[in-house]
């Protein structure tokens, strides 16, 4: 729902880096320690690794997330969140 602030975390099983975009929101990415990190829209998951983020999502509407290499969105690497 509007305002809610969400960890979500990105889980890279796969031999290749992605670049994971979300549209409508930025979040910040958290450290190993849970400390804030860098407020970005887009963050590297590297191969086997995962990254936790942090977003409030705060902008109304239905808002895709996905890998910004197109050849891997157009494979699946994509879906949305719908924030009411
Ligand atoms: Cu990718």
């Amino acid at each position: 729902e509007r305002g809610e602030t969400v960890r979500i975390t990105f889980v890279n099983d796969t031999a290749f880096p992605h670049g994971i975009h979300l549209h409508g929101h930025h979040f910040y990415e958290l450290a190993a320690d849970d400390s804030l990190g860098d407020l970005r829209d887009t963050t590297l998951v590297a191969a086997g690794e995962s990254r936790d983020v942090l977003c409030v999502f705060d902008n109304p509407g239905r808002w895709l997330i996905h890998c910004h290499m197109l050849s891997h969105a157009i494979g699946g690497m994509r879906t949305w969140v719908e924030v009411t």
